[in-house]
């Protein structure tokens, strides 16, 4: 089956824009013009890559591997520094993540349900919404479980987002057991041969033990009704909270079993490399990234589309 995959450079590009004017056409600036590529110009482009939060370790890496590619390169231009730089990070994301252009497996298992999990104020609804729509533009039949019983107004906002997307939602009164929705939606998932649930979950740390115990509540419900679910457990993290994000996602990593990362409000920063630090730390699967508020705004993470659309064509 073919799924259709989110993938729109100009949104790409739009929603990245900010990363790339503050950092990486810095790039371009420090190379232009330059006779030799000494020591001070790999230097500053060491500097310009942490302070895109790619990190210290792996800034020093990626010089490292230009470096050492240039060496063999005849022609030392704006150009093979750019494709090499592009390949170096390229090569990050590939190593660093499991399962590059990840794919959800619809085909063999009907429903195929996705839990998402994080802490207050991240996108997990939002990018519940995003995601109906991508699937509904698949032909897909889509379900909603709206499981954050906890915020009065949640239940609202995610009717709002089902009717956006053109989907189906099973919801509860403010208060209800979230476990109880989620059972009802997978049980109409599984009766009415639906291809996918979405659930959506309360904001929660981590260190709250009730709410975590809920969430391991919520997992057993869904394994009742199907063993093989949940088949997927994305954390959403706020890719403009930079280093906390990558310490949200290491705690929860220790306490719930994650299956991918799906990082948003990547238009909002100036900070865009945080993506690649998240990858070499966390190593899990990144399936989706967000780059707006919009329904169309949940973007496949693509790994070359994403370097190109930070680093530009040249
Ligand atoms: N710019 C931008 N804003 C986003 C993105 N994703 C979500 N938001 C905004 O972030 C805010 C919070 O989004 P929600 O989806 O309500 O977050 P949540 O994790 O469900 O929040 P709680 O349910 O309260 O824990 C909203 O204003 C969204 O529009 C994104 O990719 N880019
Ligand atoms: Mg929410």
């Amino acid at each position: 089956m073919g799924i259709f995959r989110n993938i729109n450079i100009d949104k790409l590009t739009t929603g990245l824009s900010k990363t790339r004017l503050a950092i990486f056409n810095r790039i371009s600036e420090t190379i232009t013009g330059k006779v030799k590529l000494d020591e001070f110009v790999f230097s500053e482009l060491e500097e310009i890559l942490i302070s895109s939060d790619i990190g210290i370790d792996l800034s020093l890496d990626i010089i490292e591997v230009v470096k050492k590619k240039l060496v063999t390169e005849s022609k030392r231009n704006e150009e093979t520094i750019h494709n090499v730089m592009k390949e170096a990070l390229i090569e990050v994301l590939i190593h660093n993540t499991v399962q590059v252009d990840y794919e959800p497996d619809f085909e063999n298992y009907k429903p195929f349900v996705i839990l998402v999990v994080g802490v207050n104020g991240v996108g997990k609804t939002t990018t519940i919404g995003k995601m109906a729509h991508n699937f509904y533009q698949s032909g897909l039949k889509v379900i909603i479980g709206a499981a954050d019983t906890f915020r009065a107004a949640a239940n609202e906002q995610l009717e709002v987002w089902a009717k956006r997307a053109n989907v189906g939602i099973v919801q509860k009164k403010s208060g209800s057991d979230p476990s109880s929705v989620v059972y009802e939606a997978v049980k109409k998932a599984i009766d009415e041969k639906i291809d996918v649930v979405l659930i959506d979950t309360a904001g929660r740390l981590h260190t709250k033990t009730n709410l975590m115990d809920e969430l391991s509540k919520i997992k057993r419900v869904i394994k009742k009704l199907l063993d093989y679910a949940p088949n997927e457990t994305f954390l959403v993290i706020d890719g403009s909270t930079g280093q906390n994000a990558i310490q949200q996602a290491k705690s929860f990593a220790s306490s719930v079993e994650l299956t991918g990362l799906i990082i948003t409000k990547l238009d909002g920063t100036a900070k865009g490399g945080i993506v690649f630090q998240i990858a070499k730390e966390l190593h899990l699967t990144i399936p989706y990234i967000g780059v707006g508020e919009g329904i169309n705004d949940l973007q496949n993470f693509d790994v070359k589309l994403f370097v190109n659309s930070l680093i530009g064509s040249n």
